[in-house]
């Protein structure tokens, strides 16, 4: 257990927190991933637990609009992320105090503690218990969005994008939408080429979940200015 060294009962550590968005949400059962787990009208809350104690947390927004965090009291020793909504999706329960030496693959060693570390999800693991729950892991938190398995890393460590992040659209997976996404569309119906399930999300527009010759005319006319959003 941590022990205060200034006799202050309340220390806190500071756990921050990835939130799935993009192409990182819960996988959908047509392939690719639902577009974020929270919705504008949800908190993120923290669900800190103790031998004796439970208590909700609401997070606070960190410099980066993805990352939220929590300021959590070092005794609570298991916790886990919730989208405070309905249907709940939240994290699977995580160990608060240290690993032990092999408990991790990513830390070998162990680490003492999580404070000031961020926790996010991998969305390509997903429990369908009584929630829906999400598996994740630790890595050190260099800021703005980027983490890392380096201790006091910096941003060319950076694996901020590791779960890319596609715009819907950009059904050719090339980080931009223009014309080329229309007709990776028009080229996937002829069946002249073939989008793949992982990037279905990705062409399927209009979310009617099937990719059809009305996503690549919205595409069309996204990229000629005639529609703002798609
Ligand atoms: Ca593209
Ligand atoms: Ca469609």
């Amino acid at each position: 257990m941590a022990v205060s060294t200034n006799g202050d009962k309340n220390v806190n550590n500071r756990y921050y927190f990835l939130v799935p968005d993009g192409s990182n949400g819960i996988p959908k059962k047509e392939g690719g991933y639902a577009s974020s787990w929270h919705t504008d009208n949800a908190s993120i809350l923290f669900y800190a637990i103790s031998n004796n104690d439970e208590r909700i947390i609401e997070a606070e927004r960190s410099d980066d609009e993805d990352v939220y965090y929590v300021d959590v009291d070092v005794d609570f020793t298991l916790g886990f992320w919730s989208n405070g909504y309905n249907p709940t999706v939240s994290t699977v329960n995580i160990q608060l105090e240290y690993y032990d030496a092999g408990e991790s693959a990513l830390y070998p060693d162990g680490l003492e503690s999580f404070n000031e570390m961020i926790y996010v999800v991998d969305p390509n693991v997903l429990i369908i218990s009584s929630r829906y729950q999400l598996q994740g892991e630790w890595y050190y938190y260099y800021g703005n969005g980027c983490y890392g398995v380096t201790k006091n890393g910096n941003v060319n460590e950076c694996l901020r994008d590791d779960h890319n992040h596609y715009d819907i659209g950009d059904s050719n997976v090339d980080g931009v939408v223009n014309v080329m996404d229309a007709t990776t569309i028009q080229r996937h119906l002829a069946q002249l080429n073939w989008i793949s399930e992982e990037n279905f999300y990705l062409a399927d527009v209009d979310k009617d979940s099937i990719i059809s010759i009305i996503d690549a005319t919205i595409i069309q006319r996204f990229v000629a200015g005639m529609i703002k959003e798609m």
